[in-house]
């Protein structure tokens, strides 16, 4: 047991990429050893520092740094009502945070502590896009010229509404603004530009996936899951809403496109069932919105007994922090399927010294002790957090029905 104590729990918002992150760093009673964590749900930033501030910061601060499990579980617990998306946001800075200082006081890389590594790297998605199936063909040829060979390829935004309007949706008249998608005017469009890209690229050269984004009704999911099986997807992801995860089961017993869920879980009862029952392929889960790194551990671990591999979900709005850690975590598991992966900008590398390095496709942890990632105060302050709008979340369908994006 060590004496090292958290001496401060800071809340930092930066927004590098006007992308708001949350990272959470522990000052230790020991000079200049700090961890950071990522605690990022981008919409509600607020909530989530408040979270930390006045419940987490008051509880912790004192604590010896050493039990990271007892603390995980002090703290879940310690809010009565559990397993949201702010409280465990909240934890997960705290978590991922002790997790790095315990690294750097063992003077180990954080996989080490996890049992050291399976791989010397990670292999990543990137995301493909256009408003047309030849510029998502461009835009994939271009990820394949910088050495990626997992590509996810969308065409508009999700759903398929696209900027320039090239659907033209009928809705009611009165009917109130929003970002109108058409669930099987999307399905066809992408077909199609799933077909052309198939057919100028083959199968050979690139394996493509692809993000349903929980746009679909059930039955509709099951069917494009079965139109896209000639298409030979890595893996067809979020193609059912959480709310309807036992449609999983049909889709299972009648498609073999793999199937990835998870960005949107909370809490264990929303993934327990479909690993115990071998419903999904990957779990996607977004790793500080299930508290951390604590509890993404045990679940690459339940998954391995089940042959369901590991695609933590790697978006814009997770920070290089979350990142760091989650490829720790990609390296010591057997059972790791791909990762996601979304771009460090120029303003990032700059907030956050030390993001992993990617070449040829594959993101590559540095040797230093904890996660070899830093955050920089003063040039955090650089970028500050806004509260925006999010349009995008504002989907509705053609008839103007308000669903979730
Ligand atoms: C993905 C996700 C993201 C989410 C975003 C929400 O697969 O990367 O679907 O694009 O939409 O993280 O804020
Ligand atoms: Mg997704």
């Amino acid at each position: 047991m060590s004496n090292v104590t958290i001496r401060e729990i800071k809340t930092i918002l930066t927004a590098p990429r006007g992308i708001d992150l949350v990272v959470v760093k522990i000052e230790t009673s020991e000079p200049g050893l700090h961890g950071v964590g990522c605690a990022t749900f981008t919409q509600r930033f607020t909530a989530v520092a408040t979270a930390v501030n006045d419940y987490l910061k008051p509880l912790l601060e004192g604590r010896s740094v050493d039990n990271i499990e007892d603390i995980w579980q002090s703290a879940a617990g310690n809010s009565y009502w559990r397993n949201g998306p702010v409280l465990n946001n909240a934890i997960s800075g705290v978590d991922q945070a002790l997790w790095d200082i315990k690294g750097k006081m063992a003077n180990m890389p954080v996989y080490e502590l996890l049992g050291g590594k399976c791989r010397e790297a990670a292999a990543v998605y990137r995301h493909a896009g256009g408003a047309s199936p030849e510029e998502v063909e461009e835009s994939v040829r271009r990820y394949m010229g910088e050495g990626y060979r997992y590509i996810r390829c969308q065409m508009g935004a999700y759903g398929g509404q696209t900027e320039n309007g090239a659907q033209t949706i009928a809705s009611p008249d009165g009917s109130l603004p929003g970002a109108y998608y058409d669930p099987a005017q999307y399905m066809r469009d992408t077909l199609r530009m799933f077909d052309h890209v198939r057919g100028k690229l083959g199968f050979d050269s690139v394996e493509l996936l692809h993000d349903v984004h929980e746009r679909l009704s059930p039955v509709q999911a099951l069917r494009f899951a079965k139109e896209l099986e000639p298409i030979g997807l890595f893996f067809l992801e979020d193609a059912l809403p959480p709310e309807q995860v036992e449609w999983f089961a049909d889709l299972r017993r009648q498609v073999a496109t793999p199937l990835a869920m998870g960005e949107l879980f909370n809490h264990p009862l929303e993934w327990k069932n479909l690993i115990a029952q071998r419903l999904i392929d990957y779990i996607r889960v977004h790793v500080s919105q299930i508290g951390g790194l604590t509890p993404a551990k045990k679940l690459a671990a339940l998954c391995e007994a089940f042959g369901v591999r590991t695609a933590w979900h790697g978006p814009g709005d997770t920070s290089p922090v979350g990142m760091a850690a989650q490829l720790h975590l990609d390296l010591a598991v057997p059972n790791f399927g791909i990762q996601e992966f979304s771009g460090f900008s120029d303003e990032e590398r700059e907030v956050f010294p030390g993001c992993p390095e990617v070449r040829n496709g594959f993101m590559y942890p540095n040797a230093s002790p904890g996660y070899g990632i830093d955050l920089d105060e003063a040039k955090a302050k650089l970028y500050p957090c806004a509260l925006r709008e999010h349009g995008w979340l504002k989907a509705r369908l053609p008839d103007g029905t308000a669903v979730r994006a």
